[in-house]
């Protein structure tokens, strides 16, 4: 089953993904997710340049060599860029070889272990009773998992609010980012009352997520996590820049917030001190990000071994086939904790067609051979790239704060 074509395709309906596809000699045609939000053309340009060429003869059956081939074989290897790249060899190979044995992926990984994939949705607003009334709209609409994110009312702007109905919050288009303004202070005094707001409002039974976006420094993270306890968190996400592993030996010592980590890792390797240690209660490893189902996997087990839960990173920048190579994974490991889901944006849905529907807080997948996403490459065509970033954060003085 020789690979005979390895091309990438660049869109933007709504926002900018790339997308790989391989065909096979036998015309078999799988497709994987390449999108690295706001670096999206140094995958393309990695795929094209120094992936689809080598690609082309292979064995399309021997995914396990082909990943090898791609991390170990690489002088340079790891990175989000690279291990994208080898995320949607990974997950083109999957769709393949699923389409070609007749099966929908997770029948591969040795079928189901629960019926659907628990969602998280994002809940936010412009205050806390903007915030509140759109948690409660996804609560009406049969979801049991909701992340809420609110304006700090003592700055101009904060990461991660929608910026109106039906929408999720996308980077901003332009040749560079916009510069925000970031006052931990402000932060860490706002946080509590929109968590003490949504359980006076709308109770406790349902889970409240939080996402810090590596803001925090660990004592700030340890002094948000017992400020929260009240409220009976899910988790607090990204509470400080995920690369320190060790700074969550700091953070667990001042909280029993559940914490979770992991949406910017590529590799097992970053998640090791994290996991082996107890560190963390989620990974949110993507598949796109780090190396595809197959290693995303591995990470999973590894995760297992020490009752860690997943929790995958599922924002929109995250394609349609991504998110249903999460799912097919999301359905089959036995230590599945909880996955993103923030939907795509229209017109998304004329360039992927995805068999997973949304059912009563939980996405299912039907069984449809393969991953189950159709790509119509004419859609994708009439929308181009459009180049955006993420905004960037300084403090007051103008220093440059963290992601
Ligand atoms: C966020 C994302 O969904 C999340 O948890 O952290 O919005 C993240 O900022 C983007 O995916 C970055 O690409
Ligand atoms: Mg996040």
């Amino acid at each position: 089953m020789k690979i005979v074509g390895a091309d990438v395709i660049v869109t933007c309906p709504g926002r900018n993904y790339v997308t790989l596809k391989i065909t096979t000699e036998d015309g078999v045609v799988g497709y994987g997710d390449a999108t690295l939000n706001g670096r999206e053309l140094s995958v393309d340009a990695y795929l094209r340049e120094h992936v689809c060429p080598l690609l082309i003869g292979r064995d399309a059956r021997r995914i396990n060599d082909i990943w090898q081939y791609l991390y170990r074989g690489a002088y340079w290897r790891g990175g989000p860029v690279t291990m994208t790249a080898i995320g949607a060899v990974d997950v083109a190979l999957w769709d393949i070889k699923g389409k070609a044995l007749g099966v929908p992926v997770y029948e591969l990984l040795g079928g189901q272990a629960r019926d659907g994939v628990t969602i998280y949705g994002h809940a936010s607003g412009a205050d806390i009773d903007e915030a509140l009334a759109d948690a409660a709209s996804f609560l009406e609409r049969g979801y049991r998992a909701v992340r809420l994110q609110a304006k700090i009312p003592a700055l101009d702007a904060t990461y991660g609010i929608r910026t109106g109905p039906g929408l999720t919050y996308e980077p901003a288009t332009g040749d560079r980012p916009v510069e925000e303004v970031w006052d931990t202070g402000a932060y860490l005094d706002f946080l509590p009352s929109l968590m003490a707001a949504a359980r006076e409002q709308l109770g406790y039974g349902f889970h409240l997520l939080h996402d810090c976006h590596h803001r925090l420094t660990p004592i700030e993270a340890g002094r948000l996590g017992e400020s929260l306890e009240p409220y009976r968190m899910f988790w607090i996400e990204d509470a400080t820049p995920a690369e320190d592993q060790a700074a969550f030996r700091l953070i667990r010592q001042h909280t029993v917030t559940p914490l979770a980590v992991g949406e910017i890792f590529s590799t097992i390797w970053d998640c090791q001190v994290l996991i082996g240690e107890r560190l963390v209660d989620y990974i949110r490893t993507s598949v796109p990000h780090a190396g595809g189902i197959s290693h995303v996997r591995r990470i999973f087990d590894h995760a297992d071994l020490y009752g860690v839960r997943t929790g995958s990173h599922g924002a929109g920048d995250i394609s349609p086939i991504g998110i249903a190579a999460a799912l097919h994974l999301d359905l089959s490991v036995p230590n599945f904790g909880i996955q993103e889901y923030m939907g795509h944006l229209d017109p998304a849905g004329e360039v992927f067609t995805t068999s997973y529907r949304y059912e009563d807080g939980l996405l299912l997948l039907g069984d449809e051979p393969g991953i189950g996403v159709q790509v119509d490459e004419a859609a994708a065509a009439r929308y181009p790239y459009i180049p955006r970033y993420l905004p960037v954060n300084r403090l007051r003085d103008g220093s440059m704060h963290d992601w």
